[in-house]
């Protein structure tokens, strides 16, 4: 990560966090795109278009809006769960935001009242990407290191959407995750590192904000667990955790991208706005003809646009709901279920590994029966099994920053 910061990547531009809409770079017909339209159809595009016909008795699913009934019924999850099926998507991509991990209890930025820009207060900051901005950081680290105990890996737990796709590799599908958050659930629900491509960076290594010196991570972090600032060894400036900031390099392992895009067979796309670049558009370098799936509350980026390509589709709702339904599909949810299962117990019964408040969970743990996913994986599974059917904005913001324990 400090490397990567230090050295650009070995091409002539130097990529940075910016926090460009996504939109005013996909008009959907990018260099790539434009150059894929004149292909002919790939075989997968021809079988999307004929289970179009098949899966809605004769008459092509709409693929308009988030209101249309294809999104709301299924429609568009069906056909792709029956493409999977038919083993025609091998190397699936995908990229995920801070929506696969609100169900762990981690808000995400954007959603009205209970994201982390509608609760600044909490933070003590001007504008809500001060919190990510560099330069604020060398003036006042305060913020940043607020929400980093919020963040640190260590209080959340993966929830099933993580464990969904560590089921894509565990299938053998799965040809890379781009996930653009930061709080390591990816890892820590078994996605190996080979996998995974952490494009905002992570807590996992630290450095020097100013001369990149890395420095331990475990003891930054004991540091600024407790209210303290972690200072360079070299040049005594600030350290920070090696999470990219806006200006600041993506690491090296981003530029994966620009072998996995081309090769993907189908594209995942959960939980995210779609609003920082350069991640937002890499949603545009697959071929025109690959399907690309949202999952997310509502559409953004290029699902906003009224029709959809041919090929895209989107499932708007509760990403955890849907992404289970869509399991059930695949015939996958019992597999999912059992590998939370045993994770979870594997962890419990591994006691050096705990923290306090883990271990008063051993006993919950141990209620479980076999279709429960435990407290640990996700506040809204556990109380769905308690009968109690609350709704996501209650859920989330249990877990807003105010009201969060760490901080
Ligand atoms: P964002 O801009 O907050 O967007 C999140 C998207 O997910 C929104 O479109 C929401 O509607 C949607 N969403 C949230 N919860 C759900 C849900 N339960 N079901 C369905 N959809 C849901 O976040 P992005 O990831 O797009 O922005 C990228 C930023 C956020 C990255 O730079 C991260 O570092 C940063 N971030 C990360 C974390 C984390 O690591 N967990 C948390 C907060 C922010």
């Amino acid at each position: 990560m400090s490397e990567s910061k230090r050295s650009s990547r070995p091409t002539d531009a130097r990529i940075t966090r910016s926090s460009r809409s996504a939109e005013s770079r996909d008009s959907g017909s990018g260099h790539d795109e434009k150059a894929c339209k004149k292909q002919p159809d790939s075989p997968l595009a021809q079988d999307l278009r004929l289970m179009n016909v098949n899966a809605s008795k004769g008459k092509p699913l709409a693929q308009g809006h988030g209101g249309s009934s294809a999104n709301k019924s299924g429609g568009g999850l069906a056909s792709v769960a029956r493409l999977m099926k038919m083993g025609r998507c091998k190397n699936v991509v995908v990229v995920a935001g801070a929506g696969i991990s609100t169900a762990s209890g981690i808000p995400d930025f954007r959603t009205p009242g209970t994201g982390l820009y509608a609760n600044l207060e909490a933070y003590n900051i001007p504008y809500p990407e001060a919190i990510f901005n560099v330069d604020y950081f060398s003036n006042d680290p305060q913020p940043f290191f607020s929400l980093a105990k919020v963040l640190y890996p260590g209080s959340h737990r993966p929830n099933y959407v993580h464990y969904f796709i560590r089921m894509l590799h565990h299938k053998g599908l799965l040809l890379r995750v781009y996930t653009q958050n930061i709080d390591s659930l990816e890892k820590l629900c078994g996605i190996p590192d080979d996998k995974l491509v952490e494009a905002h960076g992570s807590f996992a290594t630290a450095s020097c904000h100013l001369c990149y010196t890395p420095y331990p991570a475990e003891d930054a972090k004991r540091l600024i667990m407790n209210g303290s600032v972690p200072t360079c060894t070299f040049c005594t400036a600030t350290v920070k955790p090696d999470v990219v900031f806006f200006g600041e390099d993506l690491p090296q392992k981003y530029f994966l991208h620009t072998q996995d895009f081309p090769k993907a067979d189908l594209l995942l796309i959960m939980g995210t706005s779609l609003q920082i670049e350069p991640f937002a558009s890499l949603v545009n370098t697959v071929r025109a003809t690959v399907p690309r799936l949202l999952l997310n509350r509502h559409a953004v980026g290029p699902f906003q646009r009224n029709p959809l390509r041919r090929a895209d589709r989107m499932e708007l709702g509760d990403l955890e709901d849907t992404v289970r339904q869509f399991a059930e599909m695949l015939g996958w949810n019992d597999d999912i279920v059992e590998l939370m299962k045993s994770q979870e117990r594997e962890r419990l019964d591994t006691p050096e590994t705990l923290n306090s408040e883990d271990k008063d969970q051993v006993v919950e743990w141990n209620q479980f029966s076999h279709q429960c996913i435990p407290t640990l994986v996700g506040g809204r599974s556990a109380k769905r099994q308690s009968g109690s059917e609350e709704s996501d904005s209650e859920t989330d913001s249990k877990c807003s920053p105010s009201s969060c324990p760490a901080k």
